[in-house]
């Protein structure tokens, strides 16, 4: 959509970023091939972490080297064969994934408009925890628990959530006006992606519309609080660097 006299909802600050789809512009990324990739987040604007979103076209494909970073992947829309090291298998929407570092993993035959979202990190080992293993999932079979006793606030978390595991992936639903319950203000970083629905995020001092579609990064200790408006449920996928010391 083209906006007059040069607006947009995207802002960079430098503790937090909204980026809105109408500024999106597509990278060229080693690997990925036939498909738009637009790099979200990244270390160019302090984040630790990288957020891609990758649209496939039929024959596209992503093959990426093993190497010390790892990826945890959701299929928002469309489908594809996933292989990570030996295991191979075929994801629909609301399939995930997590390849450790050290193993190559790839996307291949996705059907076309199939838009999937990367996290990428440096992998933190932890002296005596053994190093994460792959993961392939479905969402759609990983119970939804109410955040910290609300059943309108539902959190889907998508990978193991032991020791091994140095980020976790999680899904975050809200029925109309549910909302985080405090302004949470925390050293883990977070990038989401707005999946459904719209409300208000907060993010240090400002408050923001968001609606599907939107990225959001948000450094370690930016406070954050988010109420979901309208008439349908809001759901975001995000990241978080968990499970390692302080120092
Ligand atoms: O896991 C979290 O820190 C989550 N409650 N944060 C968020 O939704 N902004
Ligand atoms: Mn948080």
């Amino acid at each position: 959509m083209s906006i007059p006299f040069g607006q947009t909802r995207t802002r960079i600050a430098a503790r937090h970023a909204l980026i809105a789809p109408d500024g999106h512009v597509k990278s060229s990324v080693p690997g990925i091939t036939g498909a738009a990739a637009v790099i979200l987040v990244s270390e160019a604007m302090g984040a630790k972490v990288a957020q891609l979103l990758v649209t496939f076209e039929s024959g596209g494909r992503a093959a990426l080297p093993a190497g010390d970073v790892e990826t945890a992947g959701y299929f928002e829309t469309g489908g594809g064969t996933l292989t990570i090291g030996r295991a191979k298998q075929r994801c629909g929407a609301g399939g995930f994934f997590f390849a450790p570092a050290g193993s190559a993993w790839s996307i291949t035959a996705p059907r076309k408009g199939t838009r999937v979202t990367l996290f990428q990190k440096k992998f933190a080992p932890l002296a005596g925890a053994p190093a994460p293993g792959a993961v392939i999932g479905d969402a759609a079979r990983v119970k939804g628990e109410p955040f910290l006793g609300d059943p309108d606030a539902r959190l889907q978390v998508l990978l193991p959530d032991v020791p091994a595991f140095d980020l976790a992936m999680n899904i975050f639903t809200y029925q109309p006006g549910a909302t985080l319950p405090f302004v949470e203000t925390h050293i883990m970083e977070h990038g989401l992606l707005m999946l459904a629905g719209q409300g208000v995020y907060r993010l240090e001092d400002s408050w923001y519309p968001v609606a599907a579609g939107d990225a959001i990064w948000m450094a370690p200790y930016c406070p954050q609080w988010f109420v979901a408006m309208g008439k349908a449920p809001a759901s975001y996928l995000y990241y978080k660097d968990v499970n390692r010391p302080a120092l």
